[in-house]
């Protein structure tokens, strides 16, 4: 029995076949961790969303802001953007299978005896582990509970506010939240956050890091595993800290990470296989 971690899908279904083939996976026996964005601008978001739900009971899985991009798209058409490949989910006929699925996924999980956790984006360096799960218990609960749902996805978008303050009530509680989970990447120690630089490392404004970059960091010691950062590369200096994101979607390649041992397996994203 195997734990292995994978970084960001977005529709990639044959470049995840291709790893899962390399170390054998056995659903039955094996767990896979999946950091979220398993959809959108890849060519196989519907397979893939599919292929994963048949295995779902061998996954743990958090939501990527893409996958809650396509919860909010399932209630308001209006959302799809220019270079959504999401329709295809939307109109199919087991969608409503599929997306109830999707809605039950957490935002941050730990694993005690690994003292590890899976994230999206990340973890505001402000935040203990146990605050973290808190919070993100917050969201989950809000997309758990049908009359909180339509109201949470119709108020997620936005970059404000850029700090959490405890006092944050409603929608822009659970927004601030997401925000750090799910898109962050550059952050103030404070967790003031920067959502307008581009990916780059050098981008980002003064006083601002990547967020597990701050000295004062409150998991650090910890081991997080996080995607969604393509120009890292797959990338990251920071002691226990796991950047999975390879950029696949972008011909980049898919990493499968072996968290147990940290045996990496790297299968390419060209244009065949993507
Ligand atoms: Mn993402």
């Amino acid at each position: 029995m195997a734990t292995y971690a994978v970084g960001d899908l977005q529709g990639c279904l044959k470049p995840l076949q291709c790893l899962l083939q390399r170390v054998a996976f056995n659903p039955e026996h094996d767990r896979l961790w999946l950091v979220g964005d398993l959809i959108n601008r890849g060519p196989e978001s519907l397979e893939t969303l599919r292929f994963l739900y048949r295995m779902r009971h061998a996954l743990v899985c958090v939501l990527g802001n893409h996958d809650l991009h396509l919860l909010a798209a399932s209630r308001n058409i209006e959302r799809l953007k220019r270079g959504d490949t999401l329709r295809e989910i939307l109109e199919a006929e087991d969608r409503d299978e599929l997306l109830d699925w999707l809605r039950r996924q957490k935002l941050l999980h730990y694993d005690e005896q690994r003292d590890m956790a899976l994230v999206h984006a990340g973890i505001p360096p402000q935040w203990n582990m146990a605050k973290a799960l808190r919070r993100a218990a917050e969201v989950e609960g809000a997309l758990a509970d049908d009359a909180l749902y339509p109201m949470f996805l119709d108020g997620m978008y936005g970059n404000e506010p850029a700090r959490w303050n405890k006092e944050l009530q409603g929608v822009a509680r659970l927004r601030v939240i997401t925000n750090y989970f799910t898109r962050m990447r550059f952050c103030k120690a404070d967790g003031t956050l920067d959502l307008k630089s581009k990916e780059g490392l050098g981008t980002a404004p003064a006083g601002y890091l990547p967020w597990f970059s701050h000295k004062q960091r409150k998991t650090r010691g910890q081991k997080i595993v996080f995607g969604h950062w393509a120009s890292l590369e797959g990338h990251c200096d920071e002691p226990g800290v796991f950047a999975l994101d390879s950029g696949c979607v972008w011909g980049g390649s898919l990493t499968l990470m072996n968290i147990d041992s940290g045996e990496y397996h790297r299968c390419d994203c060209n244009e065949e296989t993507a």
